[in-house]
């Protein structure tokens, strides 16, 4: 590790302690960023590193609101404004009752490098609350997020803050937001979120952009070995966004998607999991993945486990943060698993990516791979900016080049560092140096 690199990595760990997932995600980055300091000592004279792990702002606002029953509940709401080198602050909105500073943090800290590898003007944020929408009517959701914009609205706007969606925050969720905004504001400022419904500027193809631009990547990643998605069987974790649209993707590819999952568990079906079904429990209906098996009753529904265990070529954690562990990494591999895609943020665990690599396990780190959400959140800002809406093929078309942008950048990158076949090397220093030239352009700020 580089002297400078292994300084700042001291400073950090003294000043936020008690963040493991913060400290996590900078120790990823970091240690893979040590041989640019080699080749750029002005990085280490202007001390980029420290000034990017400070974030510039943190938010942290109280929201009260009411259930149905007229109860009254107090969660706390945050916005992590961490770096605006390159736009305004970007980056979702997570709603989970296991939302902390920390894991904030560490969400926004990821986004600066994912928002810099689009090639587009994005700074890195996130924001949520540790609220829990599970079980809670469309009132109660909608209570919530109106007196969770009475604090935000003060600190967003199309050139300063733009949030989207994360886990627990959707099309509802947003239109709730904006419609808040709107009435606090009194204005139809729609560049001041994305994810939105398309009848009120949002995107075509937002709702589709992770889960298909994360199996876009995942398809450079295997055309590079001469290899394709067509009749590999694959395994999905997650139910929500990300994975139900990575699944329609991978199959609409040629793949056999065998499984999924929620927090109660997975569900198996060695036949191939039914898409339109999928959808209309977890997107519609809004039902636990249990239920999958009232149509499909051959399908196997094993609570409290995961899905890693199933026997797959190509692995998609599309969940939540460290779900691969070195032993799920261990057994993936054993089961003939040939490359893991991040549709999630964070869902590999440094053990298990670096076991994968040292293996020749094709891994595609989420700052790339799962770039396509974001990357669409941009163009639905671009959209809005001029006051007009492109066709979903004109979107996915976008989206499929910026994906493969990001991709041979990842390549090149890792490739000019010694490292060619790591995704990992390539996404972080790739990321990182769009990120340190301008902050170095812009002088001491
Ligand atoms: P959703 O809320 O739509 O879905 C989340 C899914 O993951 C659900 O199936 C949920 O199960 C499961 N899950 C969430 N937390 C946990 C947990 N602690 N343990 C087990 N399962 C869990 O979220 P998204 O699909 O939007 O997000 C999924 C991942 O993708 C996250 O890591 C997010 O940061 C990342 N991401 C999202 C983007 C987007 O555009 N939405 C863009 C880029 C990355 P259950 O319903 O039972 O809780
Ligand atoms: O992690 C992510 O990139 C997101 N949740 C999407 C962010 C966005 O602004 O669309």
């Amino acid at each position: 590790m580089h002297p400078y690199v292994k300084q700042v990595l001291e400073t950090i760990e003294k000043r936020n302690r008690h963040e493991p997932e913060f400290l996590q995600a900078a120790h990823e980055v970091l240690e893979s960023l040590s041989p640019v300091f080699d080749v750029h000592p002005e990085y280490i004279e202007n001390n980029i590193l420290d000034r990017l792990c400070e974030p510039e702002r943190q938010l942290i606002f109280r929201v009260t609101w009411q259930d149905d029953s007229g109860k009254v509940f107090v969660n706390r709401g945050y916005r992590v404004n961490f770096n605006s080198t390159l736009g305004p602050y970007k980056g979702g909105l997570r709603f989970h009752p296991t939302v902390n500073l920390g894991i904030m943090k560490f969400l926004a800290f990821e986004q600066i490098f994912k928002n810099s590898l689009t090639g587009l003007s994005i700074g890195g944020g996130k924001g949520g609350s540790d609220f829990d929408p599970k079980g809670r009517s469309d009132n109660e959701i909608m209570r919530f997020c109106q007196s969770f914009m009475t604090e935000l609205w003060r600190h967003i706007g199309s050139s300063t803050d733009v949030p989207a969606g994360d886990i627990g925050v959707g099309g509802r969720e947003i239109g709730y937001l904006f419609g808040y905004y709107k009435r606090l504001t009194n204005r139809f400022d729609l560049g001041v979120l994305t994810g939105k419904g398309v009848d009120f500027g949002g995107s075509m193809g937002r709702k589709e952009a992770t889960g298909f631009g994360c199996v876009y990547f995942a398809k450079d990643m295997l055309e590079r070995k001469k290899e394709t998605i067509q009749g590999k069987t694959a395994v999905v974790s997650g139910s929500g966004n990300v994975a139900l649209y990575t699944i329609k993707k991978l199959q609409e590819l040629g793949a056999k998607v065998v499984a999924c999952s929620d927090s109660g568990g997975y569900i198996y079906d060695k036949n191939g999991l039914d898409f339109d079904y999928l959808r209309q429990l977890k997107e519609v209906e809004r039902k636990r993945l249990a239920v999958y098996q009232s149509k499909y009753p051959n399908s196997i529904f094993k609570p409290n486990a995961k899905v890693w265990e199933i026997p797959c070529t190509l692995a998609f954690p599309c969940a939540t943060q460290n779900e691969i562990q070195l032993p799920d990494a261990e057994l993936l591999i054993k089961n003939g698993c040939i490359l893991v895609c991040e549709g999630a943020n964070m869902p590999t665990t440094q053990d298990a990516f670096r076991l994968f690599e040292s293996k020749g396990v094709l891994f595609g780190p989420g700052k790339a791979a799962n770039a396509g959400g974001v990357a669409v959140s941009a163009l639905e800002m671009q959209q809005n900016a001029a006051l007009t809406s492109w066709t979903f093929e004109e979107v996915d078309r976008k989206l499929q080049a910026i994906m493969m942008k990001i991709h041979n950048t990842c390549v090149e990158c890792a490739t000019q560092y010694d490292n060619p076949n790591s995704y990992v090397t390539g996404a972080n220093i790739a990321g990182f140096k769009r990120v340190a030239h301008a902050m170095m352009a812009y002088g001491v700020i």
